[in-house]
């Protein structure tokens, strides 16, 4: 498996002390412990423990249900704190919300997440609209505590919930013609006050895609919360894409449109600045911005005195699970 889980009675130090940053570390001690008749996997019950102090909006009923057996990652990446839900929650870019980092928090909570819908349509063979609900309905939540890097060189950890892309894909089958997918956001001009003026370089609605293969892999996650809770709608509330080993640009947020097609898509930042921005948008440390370096990045939280810079890895980290999917290509040309 591609997730790192602790077998049942494996105990590594340095995990329970990255992690005991942020959690309660009585609870990650009782969730760790070195003991043979102890699962690897929290349960419920200490998963909700561990997030207790995040508060979001009340869960819908089907998503509190799915919550009680949902698979929870016992701990994070090997030496990474999960970052603070108060920095992951405040310090967003939402563009349909304005451009400044704080505009989402302060904004998004003009829209309406609920009833959700998303059409599913292109190379299928019924084109329809599913409630978010029924999207999700075959399928367990799945924790997954990623690194998140944009491509404006800050990152974080968070630990998302959410179903596998490969799941949904599976359930709607897809024709053999269909090569890419494309995303779409909600564009509600009366929602979302940034797409009504201000930011005019943007092209409404957000759009991204993937290719198939990448859609695919077991890493690819269709989030519908974090922290144990509904996704604040900051962070993409309903449902957003979450692609770790590439630029966070690409997990496109609050999406109403899924569409599987024959061609690659017309991305939204590609299609703004292709010379700066390109599809595939992998991590990589080697293939500078035009502007700047990709080599190092900022980990938040951090401050003007400690700005907790580290060194950017290939994928992001990811690259044992994913280079293969790239292996015929010239990663700086097909950036
Ligand atoms: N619809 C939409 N999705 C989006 C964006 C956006 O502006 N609009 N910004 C992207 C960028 S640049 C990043 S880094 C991530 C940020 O996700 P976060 O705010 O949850 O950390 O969302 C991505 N998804
Ligand atoms: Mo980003």
């Amino acid at each position: 498996m591609l997730i790192k889980i602790p077998a049942s009675g494996e105990c590594r130090e340095p995990e329970v002390t990255a992690e005991a940053a942020y959690l309660n570390r009585r609870q990650v001690l009782r969730g760790l412990v070195c003991s043979g008749a102890v699962a690897g996997l929290p349960s419920f019950a200490e998963a909700s423990e561990r997030y207790s102090g995040v508060t979001t909006a009340p869960a819908p009923e089907w998503f509190a249900d799915k919550l009680t057996n949902a698979r929870w990652q016992a701990v994070a990446p090997e030496g990474e704190a999960i970052t603070p839900f108060a920095d992951a929650s405040q310090y967003n870019n939402f563009y349909e919300f304005g451009p400044n980092k704080a505009d989402p928090a302060r904004h998004a909570s003009a829209l309406k997440v609920e009833p959700w819908t998303v059409l599913i349509d292109g190379e299928v063979d019924q084109p329809r609209r599913y409630a978010l609900e029924d999207l999700c309905s075959e399928s367990q939540l799945e924790e997954r505590i990623y690194r998140l890097r944009c491509v404006e060189a800050w990152s974080m950890v968070i630990p998302w919930l959410g179903v596998p892309l490969a799941q949904l894909i599976r359930q709607v089958q897809p024709h053999s013609s269909a090569k890419f997918i494309r995303f779409e956001t909600a564009y509600r001009p009366e929602e979302m006050r940034g797409t009504r003026s201000g930011f005019g370089l943007i092209d409404w609605p957000y759009v991204e895609g993937l290719r198939m293969d990448e859609a695919m892999h077991p890493l690819t996650l269709l989030a519908v919360g974090m922290y144990g809770r509904t996704l604040p709608n900051q962070n993409g509330a309903p449902l957003r894409l979450v692609v770790p080993w590439k630029y966070g640009f690409k997990s496109i947020k609050s999406i109403v449109r899924i569409s599987f097609v024959r061609e690659q898509p017309t991305t939204t930042w590609q299609s703004m600045a292709p010379q700066e921005y390109g599809f595939y948008a992998n991590v990589n440390p080697k293939v500078s911005h035009p502007r700047w370096s990709q080599a190092r990045e900022r980990r938040l939280p951090g401050s003007l005195f400690s700005p907790n810079l580290r060194d950017t890895l290939l994928f992001n980290g990811y690259a044992e699970q994913v280079a293969g999917l790239y292996s015929s290509m010239d990663l700086s040309k097909d950036y």
